[in-house]
């Protein structure tokens, strides 16, 4: 680092620079000599082969750090990104937190060595855990915003993230919705003219900050190396965003000294002028430059500053370096909650002896609990009355609990990425994807974001929330309208998956599903939801039905046929017709799993101890299915009792066509289920 020599015995001046006082120059200094002492050290781990991502933040630390001088540790929200150590040390979360979330090391209070380095995470100092993903974060952001809003606290939520993570799609939703909801929230875009090697030209065609303010937001682009314009720009903006005006955005211009990250080598696709260019910005050079010009310390006082500050890192680093990685047996806590909550069926003490349909069992199981829990929140596309949704489930709940059940941007990933953040702040969000077809833009914070929370955070931050999703075919919906993907969630541990096939049940699972601390997905078969044959009396209000516990829904002694939500109909028809043949009843179990996760496999397994004989039937294609999974535990802890192969029925490894005859050749068929199981008994 340039350092320019400057008589030392200069008198202090009281003003550092028009409209910024000495001694936060020198908070500044200070957290920025940390920062760099920080950065070098992790260089070090880096080379001895102890930490295997690294990324520095150096070009971006002055941003980060006038910014938490500007916010309240402890108070207000940060949804940070991967290149924020700065911002950490500004927050002034501890060295020692720092070092065990870069080395992974026992007592990691990130996240108990699970999550990658760089990514901090603070109950203290309200630091939300992030993943790697680029973009993701923003919406988490703007759930929590909607928590803050609603419980009407003067928090902010800081939300930051690369300019290349702006063409995320998510970006926009979470601008887009931030701004319609006035939500208080402070975006901030560290802008370093690169994502690994792409430069922003190729990224896109606008300006960041006009993209934000081409959705009405308040926005500004700040020079991100330079303290005092940009601190006296933000402060008042940041106020107003405390005082409830709206959210703000900060496209603030950095410089990237380093590589990306330690697996990159910049000098491959960077020109030598252009990162001379950059090293002329250097924020640390130009504030330790200004500090000796104005006076504020002399040259031998930063001497002493720099080797104080070295040593408090270097001794830090040094503790933490001899501390061992975290035991291997904790590699799986924290997956799902300790307490399940709900372990015990109870009831379901019918309420009356008239049936209800399958949408009104669950219209009343919402009410119940709303009723009940004033956190509960629902959104989803089309779910106000007076529609109530598309097909009618959330009706009336709009009047009954007013602002609580509201319409969604028509955007999947917000619906969920959302509900997480304001899971994260305290809220029970019940949201509905209006086609499980197109939970997929929902995917990415379904996948990587909302499943890994409690795990990678090791309990630290948890989103208890419940996604609604219609599914399933048989309805003429062709393609897109027709999928019932539960295997690919099932496959995402973290998720609880419920899949009732009756009145009763859907009652008794989405009121526990309200009332669980993880996050729950929770399947209605469209083809189901107003059928007779799934309509039941209602049960009470006290009903509520533990995930996890499959019902035997019929007793038999030769076959167990295992099927959940509309294929257990298929099943009871299905025997229907083996009876009608043989004149006579079949002696077949049906087991309805009613939950896919967790898997009741004691059920499964100990009625094969009995029969010897199992089919699974489902309406997702075979291949890599749920039916491939049950099959595999039956072979494998079944073995002994089975006296024939395990056999599965379930859709053509095809998309569902629209003409009627067509969807009949794919999805699976009474028939079919029929013929598999009269194959079995006879086997
Ligand atoms: C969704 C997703 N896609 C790709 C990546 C791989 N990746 C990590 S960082 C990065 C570039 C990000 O650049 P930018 O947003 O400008 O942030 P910077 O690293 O420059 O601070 C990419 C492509 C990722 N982590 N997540
Ligand atoms: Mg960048």
């Amino acid at each position: 680092m340039a350092v320019r020599k400057l008589p030392a015995e200069r008198p202090r001046p009281k003003t550092a620079a028009p409209g910024v006082n000495p001694d936060l120059f020198l908070k500044l200094y200070e957290k920025m000599l940390r920062a760099y002492f920080v950065e070098e050290q992790c260089r070090v781990f880096v080379r001895a082969g102890k930490c295997s991502f690294y990324a520095s933040a150096r070009g971006h630390e002055k941003v980060q750090i006038a910014l938490s001088m500007l916010l309240q540790p402890g108070r207000d929200w940060f949804f940070p990104y991967y290149r924020e150590k700065a911002l950490m040390v500004g927050l002034g979360m501890p060295l020692d937190e720092i070092f065990q979330g870069m080395l992974s090391r026992e007592g990691d209070t990130n996240s108990l060595g699970r999550n990658m380095s760089e990514h901090f995470s603070s109950r203290a100092l309200r630091v939300v855990s992030p993943t790697a993903c680029t973009g993701t974060q923003f919406l988490i952001a703007v759930g929590m915003g909607m928590a803050v809003k609603a419980d009407q606290k003067d928090e902010i939520v800081y939300v930051s993230g690369g300019e290349g993570s702006t063409s995320e799609g998510e970006f926009f939703e979470a601008v887009n919705k931030a701004q319609h909801d006035r939500l208080p929230i402070l975006f901030v875009i560290q802008n370093n003219g690169y994502a690994i090697s792409v430069p922003q030209e190729q990224q896109t065609h606008s300006q960041i900050y006009q993209v934000a303010a081409g959705f009405g937001m308040k926005s500004v682009r700040v020079d991100g190396t330079r303290f005092t314009e940009m601190y006296n720009t933000l402060k008042p903006l940041v106020q107003d965003l405390r005082e409830g005006r709206g959210p703000l955005f900060v496209e603030a211009m950095v410089v990237r000294l380093d590589s990306h990250s330690s697996s990159d080598d910049q000098t491959k696709y960077r020109d030598p002028k252009n990162m001379e260019e950059a090293r002329r910005k250097d924020p640390l050079a130009h504030t330790e430059l200004r500090i000796r010009e104005m006076g504020l310390l002399t040259d031998r006082e930063v001497e002493e500053w720099r080797a104080r500050i070295k040593t408090e890192v270097e001794e830090a680093a040094r503790t933490i370096d001899a501390l061992p990685y975290p035991d291997a047996s904790t590699a799986t806590a924290d997956i799902y909650s300790a307490d399940r909550v709900i372990t015990q069926e109870t009831g379901p003490d019918f309420v009356s002896e008239k049936p209800i349909t399958m949408v009104e069992a669950i219209n009343h199981g919402l009410r119940e609990e709303m009723e009940a829990n004033p956190k509960i929140v629902m959104w989803g596309e089309d779910i106000q009355d007076p529609k109530g949704g598309v097909f009618g489930v959330t009706r009336g709940l709009t009047e009954a609990f007013p602002g609580r059940v509201v319409n969604s941007p028509l955007a999947e990933a917000t619906i969920v990425g959302a509900a997480q953040g304001m899971a994260i702040g305290g809220y029970k969000p019940v949201v509905e994807i209006q086609f499980g077809d197109y939970s997929y833009p929902g995917y990415m914070q379904m996948r990587n974001e909302i499943s890994t929370l409690r795990w990678r955070s090791a309990s630290g931050w948890t989103c208890p929330m419940v996604v609604r999703v219609a599914v399933g075919g048989y309805i003429r919906g062709g393609p897109f309208h027709s999928q019932t993907p539960e295997t690919l969630y099932a496959h995402t541990p973290g998720w609880y998956l419920a899949y009732p096939s009756n009145a009763t049940d859907a009652k008794g699972l989405i009121k526990a599903s309200c009332r669980m601390d993880d996050p729950i997905l929770f399947f209605e078969h469209k083809g189901l939801y107003r059928q007779v044959y799934t309509k039941t009396p209602e049960p009470g209000r006290d009903y509520v039905i533990p995930f996890g516990k499959a019902r035997i829904i019929r007793p038999g002694d030769d076959l167990t046929v295992i099927a959940w939500g509309r294929a257990v109909h298929m099943v009871q028809q299905a025997i229907s017709q083996v009876a009608a043949e043989a004149g006579g009843e079949p002696s077949v179990e049906v087991i309805d799993l009613r939950t896919v996760a967790p898997l009741d496999t004691e059920t499964v397994l100990a009625s094969l101890a009995r029969t010897g004989r199992a089919l699974v039937a489902h309406e997702a294609p075979l291949f890599a299915g749920m039916g491939g999974e049950i099959a595999a535990v039956l072979a494998d802890r079944g073995f002994e009792y089975l006296d024939a192969p395990v056999r599965r029925v379930g859709a053509r490894d095809s998309f569902v066509p629209f003409a009627p005859n067509l969807e009949a050749a794919v999805l699976p068929s009474v028939e079919q289920i029929a013929q598999a199981i009269k194959d079995l008994l006879a086997y």
